[in-house]
């Protein structure tokens, strides 16, 4: 029997991804997060790239395992229980996987619109993601990314998607707008309780504060706003 104890931090969009794969999976894990501007010394220790999500596994015979990258974790928990969150089909397979990494990217590109120091890289950041919603759009088979089943990279799309949600509520900016089908789905995914348990009562606050924080163009629009 193996235990899992889940390095976190409260904010993180990847280490959501591996939270919404063991709860689906219905997997048992102990989550302890962490402060990423003071990493303790034990997390520098015994993880390699220095970020969250990181996954300690303590094997059957206690010996202690450590997995990083949130596609890695996702994809171990959804290996160690039955049932599949990734097609059979090595090709579908594949696809997904890479659409997984685009919403890494993505991520990647929502970190930069909410730090983007000033409105004329804040404005090229709103039209990158626009582009990309328009992509994943156009790849989404519904009611899930891949059609009936929820899988992989919906648990990946489900963070991106909170974004959204603290984008709209805080600035009233609607970075999806005529995209019919990624608005169910998006609407779908918030309800699915796997996501909604990924992160805590007080993320929305948390989340305005980090961004308030920033002392970037957002930060700036949110004072305006408030
Ligand atoms: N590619 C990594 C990205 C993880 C990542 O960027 N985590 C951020 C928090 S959301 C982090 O730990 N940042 C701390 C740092 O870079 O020092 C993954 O998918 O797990």
């Amino acid at each position: 029997m193996m235990h899992l104890t889940l390095v976190s931090h409260h904010l993180c969009p990847y280490v959501q991804r591996a939270a919404i794969v063991s709860h689906e999976k219905g997997i048992d894990f102990t989550r302890v997060d962490i402060d990423l501007s003071a990493k303790p010394d034990w997390f520098l220790a015994i993880s390699p790239t220095g970020k969250t999500p990181l996954l300690r596994v303590r094997d059957g015979e206690g010996t202690e395992h450590i997995l990083f990258e949130s596609a890695v974790i996702a994809e171990f928990c959804d290996e160690i229980a039955p049932g599949r969150m990734l097609p059979d089909d090595p090709l579908a397979r594949a696809r997904h996987r890479a659409w997984v990494e685009f919403a890494s990217g993505t991520l990647a590109e929502i970190a930069g619109f909410y730090a983007a120091p000033d409105a004329a890289g804040y404005g090229a950041k709103v039209e990158a993601l626009r582009l990309r919603f328009a992509r994943v759009d156009a790849a989404h088979a519904g009611p899930w990314f891949g059609g009936e089943r929820f899988g992989l990279v919906d648990a990946a799309f489900a963070p991106v998607f909170r974004y959204l949600d603290a984008f709209e509520a805080l600035l009233g900016m609607d970075l999806v707008c005529g995209l019919e089908m990624l608005g169910e789905w998006r609407m779908r995914l918030a309800s699915r309780p796997s996501v909604q348990s990924a992160v805590s009562p007080e993320y929305p606050a948390r989340l305005a504060e980090f961004l308030r924080r920033r002392g970037s163009h957002m930060s700036r629009l949110l004072g305006q706003a408030a």
